[in-house]
């Protein structure tokens, strides 16, 4: 996700955390403030550019090596890259949130990659290998050339959302998503975003979350293939069936984070 996203899973989660979770995360990550969680979720795509942080450029991804719209599969041996992948990424940092051994710097910097990469694993191109996830297909937005990747991660919400400041605008769309979980359209089955989280086996977890999120990669994201996309204008029909599924992703995002992280809070106390 662009920063919009990744702001607003940082809020949703921050809402669900149970009240020993916000204390520790708080005093982890050195703040007092509401927005503790929310400004550290984009951080690791700050670093990812930089020398010290190359390392960690493959971990926001999965290239699932399938074929859509016919076939959406992610195969973790075939697709997960040697040098790590979102899947491995998420595992490793939960397990170093945890390590005792490790200074609080160290597990500082593990839960914001943990808050990071759950809400990558949620965004359906990065769970497709395609163009490396839609960055070399061009298309149309209002008329101008985009890529497909930076329209999901970034020109559906900020559509969906109008002008703004970005924090504001984040704080508010994850009160709505809050609300629709708690008594909304989300309500009945929030419960079933729950049922793959199994903390005893982050591998699986994060796979099944892929999974999931990689079969939307078929019917919204390339629902006639990748090249028939290439050129259209995506800012109509298509934002209009997009936007609610986006929507959707976010929200999951930010309610299996405060799932996960109470988790890791749990069981490090
Ligand atoms: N980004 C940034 N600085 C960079 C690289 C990317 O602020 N040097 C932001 C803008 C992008 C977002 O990160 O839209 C990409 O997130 P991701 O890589 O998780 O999709
Ligand atoms: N990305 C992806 N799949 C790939 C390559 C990149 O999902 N195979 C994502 C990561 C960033 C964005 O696309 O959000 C741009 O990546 P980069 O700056 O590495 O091209
Ligand atoms: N971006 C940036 N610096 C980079 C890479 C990307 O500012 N080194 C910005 C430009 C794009 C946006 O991020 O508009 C989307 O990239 P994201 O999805 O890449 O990584
Ligand atoms: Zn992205
Ligand atoms: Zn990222």
């Amino acid at each position: 996700w662009g920063g919009l996203g990744h702001v607003t899973t940082g809020y949703i989660a921050s809402h669900f955390v149970s009240n020993s979770t916000e204390a520790y995360l708080k005093q982890l990550l050195g703040s007092r403030e509401p927005d503790y969680m929310a400004k550290v979720a984009s951080w690791a795509d700050s670093i990812r550019y930089t020398k010290w942080g190359r390392f960690t450029s493959t971990f926001h991804f999965i290239d699932a090596h399938d074929n859509p719209p016919e076939s959406c599969n992610v195969d973790f041996e075939r697709d997960c890259k040697g040098t790590g992948c979102v899947i491995t990424a998420l595992a490793n940092y939960t397990e170093q949130s945890l390590d005792p051994s490790l200074p609080p710097w160290r597990r500082a910097q593990a839960a914001k990659f943990v808050i990071h990469f759950v809400g990558d694993l949620h965004q359906p191109l990065h769970n497709e290998d395609a163009s490396k996830g839609g960055n070399g297909i061009h298309v149309k937005w209002n008329g101008r050339d985009f890529n497909l990747h930076h329209v999901w991660d970034s020109s559906i919400a900020e559509k969906w959302l109008g002008r703004g400041k970005p924090y504001p605008l984040a704080e508010k769309w994850s009160r709505d998503l809050i609300d629709e979980i708690n008594d909304g359209i989300y309500t009945e089955e929030k419960d079933t975003w729950l049922v793959d989280l199994d903390f005893s086996d982050p591998i699986e977890t994060a796979l099944a979350w892929s999974r999931e999120c990689n079969k939307l990669v078929c019917k919204y994201v390339f629902p006639e293939g990748p090249e028939a996309i290439v050129g259209q204008e995506l800012s109509g029909e298509y934002y209009e069936n997009a936007a609610p599924i986006l929507q959707k992703q976010v929200a999951r995002a930010g309610y299996r984070m405060a799932a996960w992280l109470d988790l890791i809070v749990d069981e490090y106390k």
